[in-house]
């Protein structure tokens, strides 16, 4: 294993939600288990371990209920370690989620009233965050879906969720700021069903939009493994369709539920394919954690969490650029066509081209008689992520 650098630096873009490392592990089943961290202190820390960005809900920075003097002091006390760290506001988001008044959705309540109360709130969140700079504010529909399905005519929610997104959009548009959307998919948790549960059903949706070129999605490690979905795979197609705004890197076990684990620790050739891609596509958005560390830790655990999260990304991304720069990979990859892959077929179609097609003699028998050397080259990616000397 060449030098490897395993020390977050900011150029590395990573960030963190405000309601992460300080989460205070109250779960379902139980109380919280942690103190919380202040916003300044979290920034703070944040600068400490090598992180460019944070981000948040407007609940998570200022309380509901603080009087306009609270507000202010916490966002003077905010916007002066951001400023002493250097560290940056690189997403923010509304928590449409915790209050009951969201108990049957927000922007697809039944109640007329909470899907105005929540666009009033998602508006003044996206004041706060483009007033500190976010360039993306993320659209996770927690509440969005049902227990009862004969409660809600999907058509009618998706309008609704349509109608939302499409106000929203003129709204930052209004405002001048410089601020594009990312929609979060989810598949359940904690509505038994949510709309846009995957990040499929969300590229579809943005091609409904007024303005769809606003609209990206901000796919999540755990919402598309939870239900046995390639994670890598979804984030090919987002993209391969231009539309990977931001991205929720964590981790998770298939078949439980959101368990927001720290990036690294459960799929290690998963992520190791996850990073490999996103280092060779060109993703230029903050690598952003959004998980938790495990319930039982406390103190300075919850940095190690931290420092564990980014060290074990620099550490696959190092691992990706060695694989792709050994010799018996490169050879492997031409054996199964990997290449080849990316030639066109046959190009766009003219009566020439179908022409040719249909004339072209084919053997399907000598067309099956080959291997693609998939063996091979997976056992390379399993030596390589084992340290294995070459077989
Ligand atoms: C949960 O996966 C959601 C919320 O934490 C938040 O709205 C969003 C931001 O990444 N992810
Ligand atoms: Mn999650
Ligand atoms: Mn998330």
């Amino acid at each position: 294993m060449a030098d490897r650098r395993l020390d977050p630096v900011p150029a590395d873009n990573f960030a963190f939600g405000l309601w992460t490392i300080g989460n205070v592990g109250r779960d379902a089943f139980g109380d919280p288990t942690r103190p919380p961290v202040a916003p300044a202190e979290f920034v703070r820390g944040l600068g400490r371990v090598g992180a460019a960005g944070v981000s948040f809900h407007d609940d998570d920075l200022i309380p509901p209920g603080s009087s306009a003097a609270e507000a202010e002091r916490v966002l003077a006390e905010f916007r002066s370690a951001l400023d002493a760290t250097g560290v940056r506001v690189t997403m923010a988001t509304t928590n449409l989620f915790t209050h009951p008044c969201f108990k049957d959705g927000a922007f697809t309540s039944n109640d007329r009233g909470v899907r105005r109360h929540a666009l009033a709130k998602a508006m003044r969140g996206i004041d706060l965050g483009a007033s500190l700079g976010a360039p993306v504010y993320v659209l996770w529909g927690g509440r969005e879906g049902v227990e009862c399905g004969a409660a809600k005519r999907p058509q009618d929610a998706l309008a609704r969720y349509a109608e939302a997104v499409n106000f929203l959009c003129g709204y930052v548009r209004d405002r001048g700021y410089p601020m594009r959307f990312a929609i979060e998919p989810k598949p359940n948790e904690p509505r038994g069903d949510t709309f846009l549960p995957t990040i499929g059903h969300a590229l579809a949706f943005i091609t409904t939009l007024d303005q769809p070129d606003m609209v990206g999605v901000n796919p999540e490690v755990a919402h598309e493994t939870m239900v046995g979905l390639s994670f890598h795979q979804g984030i090919g197609q987002a993209l391969w369709q231009g539309k990977l705004f931001h991205i929720d890197l964590n981790d998770q076990k298939i078949g439980r539920y959101d368990q927001d684990f720290r990036f690294g620790s459960e799929g290690i050739k998963e992520n190791f394919l996850l990073v490999r891609l996103l280092e060779t596509s060109g993703y230029t958005g903050t690598k952003h954690f959004d998980s938790r560390p495990y319930r039982n830790e406390w103190g300075d655990g919850i940095w190690e969490f931290a420092r564990g999260s980014m060290r074990t990304y620099l550490a696959l991304a190092a691992a990706a650029r060695e694989f792709d720069a050994d010799p018996a990979v490169v050879a492997a990859l031409a054996a199964a066509g990997a290449g080849e892959l990316a030639e066109e077929s046959v190009g766009a179609y003219t009566p020439t081209a179908a022409a040719a097609l249909l004339a072209e003699p084919a053997d399907p028998e000598q067309l099956a008689a080959r291997s693609y050397v998939n063996e091979r080259l997976d056992q390379l990616l399993i030596d390589h992520l084992l340290g294995l000397p070459r077989a």
